[in-house]
């Protein structure tokens, strides 16, 4: 049996030769040209980031190392981390041993706690879990051999280490924030090692202390961290990593640079406000809107100079397949919820309205758009506490991209800015 160390480790040096000899043989090559309205508009649908993991045509939506991401919901998040490091999925030996070796890995200091309690207690949870990731940096690999002496070739081994701390600890550590910053009682005790008998998302679920009697919820947590778990290199959390760790930063400090901006409301916090808006509508109208009263409820939100939150996306021009794996397990397992019952409503009427909106490109829905919906059938109400596992699952993905862009040895993130004056001249030159 291989672990996935000793797999990535394999495939490092012939993936390092073939992007050395591609950006040999066609590194002059144009492959994209940058309009006026992208400098202006987010570099929108610029192509020049390399990423391997994923990619998200916008005709289709998530791709994970070439499997389209409703084909691999139904797949473990630590497989799924295997896939997205190696292209391949774990055998049976494989993912225990990743699994066990995430057990170990889980512990939390002490003196992280003593950082979260002495926070105001109305702190966002965002806020609460980036400082607590943060504040483990001084345990970085990464940052301690770095500082030994360590060889270019060799960045992606301690950044590999980082990362699987990270992931170990995310759910102990956002666990433990959901239970102290929701007067949920004691945080619950991590397995001993060596007794690591559940799964990853089961784990966390048993930490977060919900009740889960028919295991619906587990099932839940695991397509939630799945499905979040890495989205390309162009939404602000992965470049925000990536542009961080090319620093050689560590992942302490680029993973939670990456979640700063997951805590945006046009990025991951849409999913709170996502519920939020819905939960808003039952109470304006007295329970489940009429797909009247939704479209009227859309209507003062946009007339209120408001976005429409888990409608849109900078990228997709479909509904996103997320949102489908989503809506398919709410319809299987609580179609009667009244709360789920309305997603249903507002994914019949807002596109219609979104269509009617010129400058809007994409009406459909994203992930963020029932995610809430889900969780809060199950017990886990409190939508502040969405972004955290948002972030838990989307540790996956920027470390898997961030091993991999230290494996190849990718330099600095650098792009050229320009002044206004700049492009005046510019745009005079080519008229
Ligand atoms: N409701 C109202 N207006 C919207 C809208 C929505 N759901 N989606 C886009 N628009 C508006 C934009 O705000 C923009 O208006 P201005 O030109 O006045 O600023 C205009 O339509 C054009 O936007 P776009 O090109 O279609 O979309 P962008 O790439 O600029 O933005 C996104 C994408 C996701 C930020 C935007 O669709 C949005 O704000 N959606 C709601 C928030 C949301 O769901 N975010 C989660 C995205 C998924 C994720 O990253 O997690």
């Amino acid at each position: 049996m291989a672990t996935l160390k000793e797999v990535l480790a394999a495939k490092i040096p012939a993936e390092r030769q073939r992007a050395k000899d591609f950006v040999k043989e066609h590194g002059a090559k144009v492959i994209d040209q940058v309009n006026v309205e992208q400098v202006y508009g987010g570099m929108r649908g610029i192509s020049c980031l390399l990423c391997d993991t994923s990619s998200v045509p916008a005709d289709k939506g998530l791709i994970v190392r070439g499997k389209p991401i409703a084909d691999v919901a139904n797949l473990l998040p630590e497989e799924i981390f295997w896939l997205l490091l190696t292209g391949e999925l774990p055998d049976a030996a494989g993912l225990a041993s990743l699994q066990a070796d995430l057990a170990k890995r889980s512990a939390v200091p002490d003196y992280v706690w003593a950082v979260i309690d002495a926070m105001p207690a109305d702190t966002h949870p965002m806020t609460l879990y980036n400082t607590a990731m943060l504040a483990l940096q001084n345990t970085s690999v990464f940052h301690k051999r770095y500082n030994q002496g360590l060889r270019k070739d060799d960045y992606w081994d301690p950044t590999f280490e980082d990362c699987l701390d990270i992931i170990a600890r995310a759910p102990v550590i956002s666990a433990g924030i959901y239970r102290k910053r929701f007067n949920k009682g004691a945080r619950i005790a991590t397995a001993a090692t060596g007794q690591a008998s559940q799964d990853w998302a089961a784990n966390y679920v048993r930490l977060l202390g919900i009740s889960d009697t028919n295991g619906e919820f587990t099932k839940l947590m695991r397509l939630y961290m799945v499905l979040h778990c890495d989205h390309e290199n162009g939404n602000v959390s992965a470049m925000a990593t990536y542009t961080v760790n090319s620093a050689l930063s560590d992942m302490y400090y680029s993973y939670t640079a990456g979640m700063n901006g997951l805590a945006g409301p046009l990025h991951g916090l849409a999913n709170q406000e996502g519920l939020n808006w819905i939960l808003e509508a039952t109470t304006k109208f007295g329970g489940a809107p009429t797909h009247d009263q939704m479209r009227a409820h859309a209507a003062e939100t946009l007339n209120a100079g408001k976005v429409i939150p888990g409608y849109g996306h900078g990228v997709l021009r479909v509904t996103d397949p997320r949102f489908e794996c989503f809506y398919e397990f709410g319809k299987k397992h609580c179609p009667n919820d009244p709360v789920f019952k309305t997603v249903i409503t507002v994914f019949e009427t807002v596109p219609d309205v979104l269509m009617n909106i010129k400058k809007i490109k994409n009406p459909w829905p994203n992930v963020d758009a029932v995610s809430g919906s889900l969780l809060y059938h199950y017990g886990l109400t409190e939508s502040i506490f969405y972004t955290v596992l948002f972030g838990v699952s989307r540790a996956l993905g920027v470390c898997a991209q961030n091993v991999w862009a230290r494996a190849l040895g990718m330099p600095l993130v650098r792009p050229k800015s320009v002044t206004s004056e700049w492009l005046d001249a510019a745009v005079n030159a080519k008229a």
